[in-house]
């Protein structure tokens, strides 16, 4: 997969993709990634990215030729037919919010471009006839879309294949099974007297698995009930759901 992202801050992406599994993808050829600098793509003397907002206002809105013309020179060594494909994603509050099944979706892409938006936002013409989707990683401000974008990108390369190597495989996370994940403990056993619980040194692999099941239930239940509508459940489970939620109303 290729991954082109347009910001003002290309500085803030050495790092985060310089470790770990960014790091690993890019090394074994499994993503390319490429950060672009919008004020580049200025053509007058003080390289303007930004202007007065037409109508008036506080703030600064991102100009959109320096935009267009960053997205049109990446186009420019790809295939007509692979730019057609090509989703152009902008990352912005007002955007989709995002979650791991749109990761998902944006994991069988070959090539992404990431534009970050700053300042109070981009001119509109650039949402209307240049970008194919809005994505928000959250209801919270952020003071632009880089590190909205550094969090998309994990977890995209994360789904591709090859990308995990030995560790986990991604269908197992919590956020594919539908249940937040159970407690985990490594040794001591005993720490400052707290101990694990006895289950998890008995070896009995079905108790074993069946505890750690009956945790994420609870865990979930008391933590993202919401989350439990669209679990992947058996019809007991289902029933020891509904006999909890009474205990705890009475
Ligand atoms: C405080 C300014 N806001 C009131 C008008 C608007 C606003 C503009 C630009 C708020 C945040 C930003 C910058 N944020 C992003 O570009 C952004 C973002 C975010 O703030 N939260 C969650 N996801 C994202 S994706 C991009």
């Amino acid at each position: 997969m290729r991954i082109d992202i347009l910001t003002l801050f290309p500085q803030m992406f050495q790092d985060p993709f310089s470790v770990g599994i960014l790091k690993r993808a890019i090394d074994q050829k499994l993503i390319q990634v490429n950060i672009h600098n919008i004020r580049d793509y200025t053509h007058d003397k003080h390289h303007t990215v930004d202007d007065y907002a037409y109508g008036g206002g506080a703030g600064m809105v991102l100009k959109p030729e320096p935009i267009f013309e960053a997205v049109e020179s990446v186009k420019s060594d790809i295939s007509l037919e692979e730019a057609k494909a090509l989703p152009i994603i902008l990352l912005t509050p007002q955007g989709r919010l995002f979650h791991q099944q749109i990761a998902q979706e944006l994991s069988g892409y070959s090539h992404l471009i990431l534009i970050c938006g700053r300042y109070e936002g981009v001119d509109e013409r650039v949402r209307e006839h240049l970008v194919t989707e809005e994505i928000s990683i959250g209801d919270y401000v952020l003071s632009g879309g880089e590190l909205a974008a550094m969090v998309v990108v994990e977890a995209v390369v994360r789904l591709l294949p090859g990308v995990l190597g030995s560790e986990a495989s991604a269908l197992d996370d919590s956020h594919t099974t539908g249940l937040l994940e159970y407690p985990q403990y490594t040794r001591p056993d005993v720490y400052r007297g707290w101990a694990v619980p006895d289950v998890l040194l008995s070896g009995n692999h079905a108790q074993i698995d069946k505890w750690r099941r009956h945790q994420s239930i609870l865990r979930t239940l008391k933590r993202r009930p919401e989350l439990l509508d669209k679990a992947d459940l058996s019809l007991e489970e289902r029933q020891l759901i509904v006999k909890l939620k009474e205990e705890s109303s009475s």
